[in-house]
């Protein structure tokens, strides 16, 4: 399997419980490793841009809301399958559905704070990487 990278975003809800060392236990953990890492403010517009794809979604809105309500950590994970291995050590996007152990399921308060994002395919986490991180704070 090819050495990926992905984006991910601890969210506000995680920020805000203080879970940032937690969250990225799990990643550490999986054999993920964080090889570029910021926390910001992300304004609404900055989160209405970043979320652009759900722009029709009836949680748009509040989706915004909530990315803009409290600091975020932007990350770039780096391993062999880092998007799908990502994607498992989040659990599914309801922590209802989540599996035992994933961070979604330990960590999540809802659907809508889920405490993590990250990259759904190659395509989009070049994108993601890129409106976050310059090359040069890609120090791998
Ligand atoms: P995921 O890729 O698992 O983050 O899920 P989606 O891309 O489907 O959704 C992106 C974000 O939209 C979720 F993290 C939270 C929000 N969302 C809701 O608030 N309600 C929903 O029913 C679905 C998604």
């Amino acid at each position: 399997m090819a050495l990926e990278r992905t984006f991910s975003i601890i969210k506000p809800d995680a920020t805000r419980r203080n879970l940032t060392g937690a969250i990225n236990k799990k990643f550490e953990d999986a054999g993920l490793r964080i090889v570029a890492q910021k926390r910001i403010h992300l304004t609404k517009a900055q989160a209405g841009a970043f979320y652009a794809v759900h722009a029709e979604r009836p949680f748009y809105d509040e989706l915004c809301e909530f990315m803009a309500s409290a600091p975020i950590v932007a990350q770039v994970l780096e391993g062999e399958g880092a998007i799908a291995k990502n994607r498992e050590v989040m659990g599914a996007t309801n922590p209802a559905d989540a599996d035992a152990g994933t961070i979604r399921a330990e960590f999540a308060e809802s659907v809508g704070e889920n405490s993590v994002h990250g990259s759904d395919a190659p395509d989009t986490a070049a994108e993601e990487i890129a409106y976050f991180f310059s090359g040069l704070e890609l120090v791998g």
